[in-house]
């Protein structure tokens, strides 16, 4: 089964592959000849990912999926959220990101934060939400240099280390993208039945 994934970012895609297994062929933006940035000018995580979906489905008229994710630190009233791309700079710059958010919470002991992910699925141009959390702490300093953006700084609850020292597949199989890929799943293998 076929069906576009509306996502620039090349690790979100190898993530996205691994829960979603063989029996799906993701298509990216590119093959679909789709090569500008998206606009993400919603204000919340769920008006994104559907802002991304359906910019894909009105130019392809293809079954697509998008993930938006955002970073929400309790001491911090839930910020970076839905600007964790565009934090320190207007670039995906996850250095200078991950050196401001280190700033911000010195000398803070309140460190829990959330990953959250929205997905938006249109299928025949129905649009349909599912969404993966994981909680944890964020770090004093970063660690590892597996995965990408936030992960050398965030502790998943119950774990020891940070998802930047994990594999991908230890990561996919707690983290709120890989929550929100199974959710996913479900709703695939309900409407492709
Ligand atoms: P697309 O919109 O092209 O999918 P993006 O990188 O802009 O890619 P998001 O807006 O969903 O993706 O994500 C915002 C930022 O949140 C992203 O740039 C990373 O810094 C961070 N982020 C997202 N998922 C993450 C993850 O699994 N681990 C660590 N940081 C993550």
């Amino acid at each position: 089964m076929k069906i576009v994934f509306a996502t620039n970012n090349a690790h979100k895609l190898s993530e996205v592959k691994a829960v979603l297994g063989d029996g799906y062929e993701l298509v990216t933006l590119k093959e679909v000849g789709i090569t500008e940035d998206i606009p993400e000018t919603g204000d919340t995580l769920d008006e994104n990912a559907s802002l991304k979906a359906r910019y894909v489905y009105e130019r392809t008229g293809l079954d697509c999926f998008a993930d938006d994710t955002g970073l929400e630190v309790e001491a911090l009233g839930g910020a970076p959220g839905v600007r964790s791309a565009r934090y320190a700079t207007d670039g995906h710059d996850f250095a200078a990101n991950n050196r401001k958010l280190l700033k911000e919470l010195d000398g803070v002991t309140n460190r829990e934060a959330r990953f959250r992910t929205v997905i938006s699925l249109i299928v025949a141009g129905e649009e349909i939400q599912v969404e993966g959390v994981v909680n944890g702490v964020i770090a004093l300093s970063e660690s590892g240099s597996e995965g990408f953006g936030y992960d050398p700084l965030f502790i998943p609850e119950g774990k020891d280390v940070t998802f930047a020292e994990m594999s991908a597949d230890e990561k996919n199989s707690i983290s709120h993208r890989g929550r929100a890929v199974a959710e996913l799943v479900k709703v695939l293998h309900k409407v492709y039945k």
